[in-house]
C-alpha cells in the first residue's frame, strides 16, 4: 500500500488554522468514529485532521458503507467547533463540496460539480458518477449550538477503473475519469486551502449558498427524490435550494416542496 505521506502535507501546508494539526493511521475502522472519540475525551483543536489509507468500517449516510481500496483515496475528518446555531451546520457540508468540486477542476481541469446534498459528481461517458462522499456529524449542546461536527471527506483519487466500488449511483476516480494519477497530498492541501477560507467568511456570517448553488448540477431537471427507507418517492422538478441547503421539489399538481434529507436522482423523460 502507498501510505499517504504525512510529512509532504504537513511541510507545505499554508492554512491559518484548518489541518493544523494532523493525525494519520495507516488503518482504522472509519475516521469520523476516531476523531469523534478524540473530540470527547482529549483538547483536540478545532479544525484538526484525521487522515488514514484505509478504512475497514467507512460509513456513509444512513449506516451505508463507504468503500476503498487501501491507499488510493483521501479519507479524512476535519474537527470543527464553531460556534453558531446548530441549523447552520448545513453550510459545512455546502462548503466541504464546493472546496472539493473547486479543487478538482483546479487539479485536474476536470468539470466537477455538485450532486444534492453531499455528493461532488463528474461527468464520465455520458453519465454523471460519484467520485466524492461527505458525511457531516453534529452534537448540539442543550440550547441547540454546535458542541462539535465531524465533517467526513472520501474523495477517489487513484482508484484503477476496474476497483470502482459499486453503488446505487455509479462511481468514479480522478485517474478513471482523467487517465492521470493525482498526488493526494496537493490535492489536500488545495481542499483544505479552499475550506478554511470559506469556514472564516462563514464564521462571518457570509453564506457559502449562492457558490454552492452554482455548481449544483440538478436544477431545473426532472428527478425522482427517495427517502432513506426506500418507501417514499416523489417526482417532480428540482426548482431551487433554499438558504441552508434543503431541495425545492415542484410537482406535476404545481406545488413546491421542501426536501431535507433524501436521495436525489435524474429521470429521464
Ligand atoms: C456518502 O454517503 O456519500 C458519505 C461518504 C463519507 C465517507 C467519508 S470517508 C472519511 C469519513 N469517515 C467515514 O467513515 N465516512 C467519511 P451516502 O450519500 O450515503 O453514499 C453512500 C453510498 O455511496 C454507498 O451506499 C455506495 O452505494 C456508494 N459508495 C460507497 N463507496 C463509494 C466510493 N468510494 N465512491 C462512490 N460511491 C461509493
Amino acid at each position: 500500500m502507498t501510505h499517504f505521506d504525512v510529512k509532504a502535507l504537513r511541510a507545505a501546508l499554508q492554512t491559518r488554522w484548518l489541518g493544523r494539526q494532523v493525525l494519520y493511521q495507516a488503518e482504522v475502522g472509519s475516521t469520523n468514529d476516531e476523531l469523534k472519540k478524540l473530540g470527547e475525551t482529549t483538547a483536540v483543536p478545532s479544525g484538526t485532521l484525521f487522515i488514514t489509507d484505509y478504512q475497514n468500517r467507512g460509513r456513509g449516510r444512513f449506516d451505508r458503507r463507504w468503500e476503498a481500496p487501501p491507499g488510493t483515496s483521501l479519507l479524512f475528518s476535519l474537527l470543527l467547533r464553531p460556534d453558531w446555531p446548530g441549523e447552520k451546520n448545513g453550510w459545512l457540508t455546502m462548503m466541504a463540496s464546493l472546496a472539493v468540486a473547486e479543487a478538482i477542476q483546479s487539479q485536474t481541469g476536470l468539470a466537477a460539480r455538485i450532486k444534492w446534498p453531499n455528493d461532488v459528481v463528474l461527468h464520465v461517458d455520458g453519465n454523471w458518477r460519484k467520485v466524492c462522499g461527505i458525511l457531516l456529524e453534529g452534537e448540539m449542546t442543550e440550547d441547540g449550538r454546535c458542541r462539535q461536527a465531524i465533517l467526513g471527506i472520501g474523495l477517489n483519487v487513484n482508484i484503477p477503473a476496474a476497483a470502482l466500488p459499486a453503488g446505487m449511483t455509479p462511481a468514479t476516480s480522478l485517474w478513471a475519469a482523467s487517465g492521470r494519477q493525482v498526488s493526494r497530498p496537493v490535492l489536500l492541501l488545495d481542499v483544505l486551502a479552499r475550506l478554511e477560507d470559506l469556514l472564516d467568511a462563514a464564521l462571518d456570517g457570509r453564506s457559502p449558498q449562492p457558490a454552492w448553488q452554482n455548481q449544483l448540477m440538478l436544477l431545473g431537471q426532472p428527478v425522482t427524490v427517495t427517502y432513506a427507507d426506500g418507501g417514499v418517492q416523489m417526482v417532480g422538478t428540482a426548482v431551487g435550494v433554499d438558504e441552508w441547503g434543503h431541495l425545492r421539489l415542484q410537482t406535476a399538481d404545481g406545488r413546491q416542496h421542501t426536501i431535507l434529507a433524501a436521495d436525489v436522482t435524474l429521470r429521464a423523460v
